[in-house]
């Protein structure tokens, strides 16, 4: 069985959960491009929103003329705290799950027998630990799953079985199945398809000569029952990095260290779960004129998550304080060089 999972109204209701007084306000988290106050775009908006008609990619301008301005909270894009929740997620689902691909930000593919009885064990977790919620579709396809978990949505769970699978995906609008695109969309209701049941009035070879052979012959398989199984494949990730902000500007190593030390550990508890050890560390310095500055040093033999490294940023932070007067506004470690620690003790 194949699970998706996407969480709800990501950006914003993360920022939600660190405004408890937004509660019942909008929230609409906007991607500012700072030319004039309110120039940029939104990036999403939580349910009270949509409701108004606040969507992502909408100029901020027009968002803050439809949005009741003692009811609405407008937030810059926190891109750091985002990917840090993703992170956890990602570490939640592997936990408990066979196979996981990560697909964006907010979703996960996941194949395993057990789907079905770990869908709403999944859901309390990110609950209970994170007090995130989000929608989970489980199916016999990865397309079913996909289908199912946005059309639960907000806060769903839809578990189909075989049958059940193919009379959704059959009813469904062809706008609905992700994989056609608008144009697409427009050109087969022109030849009278609406639905997905519709594209079986249409012949394979009418498909093929309309889409190209590889388009045509899914959506002959869409219509026929044969749906998408494959969650595809994570691009081997070779370098694990955390950046933070620091209080405030300084040079002091003490709070450098302690901040780095903060980041060290988050980056390394992903290195711990994944398996990975590494041969390079660096340092990155983002100096107050906003450039960036990266000190690096590479190991002989590969280095575990448990080995400690305090000496090596020690010397790295202050190699970097002697060649630079300026003050340090953010920092941030990065892990690179991968070998799968398995793979390594069979080695040695
Ligand atoms: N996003 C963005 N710009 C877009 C679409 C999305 O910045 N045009 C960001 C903000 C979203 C996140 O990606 O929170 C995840 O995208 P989704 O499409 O999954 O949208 P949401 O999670 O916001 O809402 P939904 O509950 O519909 O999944
Ligand atoms: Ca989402």
């Amino acid at each position: 069985m194949y699970l998706h999972l996407d969480m709800d109204y990501f950006f914003a209701q993360l920022e939600e959960k660190r405004r408890p007084m937004a509660k019942n306000k909008i929230i609409v988290v906007c991607v500012y491009s700072g030319r004039t106050e309110d120039s940029g775009v939104v990036s999403t908006v939580n349910y009270l929103g949509r409701e108004i008609g606040i969507h992502s990619g909408m100029p901020i301008a027009f968002a803050k003329k439809r949005a009741p301005p003692a009811d609405s909270i407008f937030v810059p894009i926190d891109r750091e705290y985002y990917e840090q929740t993703s992170l956890r997620l990602d570490q939640i689902i592997r936990r408990s799950c066979d196979r996981v691909v990560q697909a964006s930000i907010d979703e996960w593919n996941v194949e395993d027998k057990n789907a079905i009885d770990k869908a709403a064990r999944l859901k309390d977790s990110i609950k209970n630990e994170l007090g995130l919620t989000c929608s989970v579709g489980v199916a016999p396809s990865i397309l079913g799953a996909k289908m199912a978990a946005s059309k639960s949505k907000p806060n769903g769970l839809l578990i189909l079985d075989k049958s059940e699978e193919r009379r959704f995906i059959d009813e469904s609008s062809l706008e609905k199945v992700p994989g056609i695109g608008p144009k697409t969309v427009a050109a087969l209701n022109q030849i009278g398809a609406a639905k997905v049941k519709d594209l079986r009035n249409i012949s394979v070879v009418t498909l093929a000569e309309i889409f190209g052979r590889k388009t045509g012959g899914w959506l002959h398989n869409l219509s026929s029952g044969n749906f998408d199984q494959d969650i595809g494949e994570e691009k081997p990730q070779d370098e694990v990095s955390r950046i933070g902000t620091l209080k405030e500007s300084t040079r002091d190593s003490y709070l450098l260290l302690s901040k780095l030390t903060e980041l060290e550990n988050e980056a390394k508890e992903w290195l711990m779960n994944m398996k990975k050890s590494y041969k390079t560390l660096s340092i990155t310095f983002i100096t107050e004129d906003l450039k960036t500055h990266t000190k690096s040093t590479s190991f002989r033999n590969p280095k575990s998550w448990n080995e400690d490294i305090s000496k090596d940023m020690e010397a790295l932070v202050s190699e970097f304080l002697s060649e630079n007067n300026m003050e340090i506004r953010r920092i941030g470690i990065r892990f690179a060089n991968f070998m799968d620690m398995d793979c390594q003790t069979t080695l040695f």
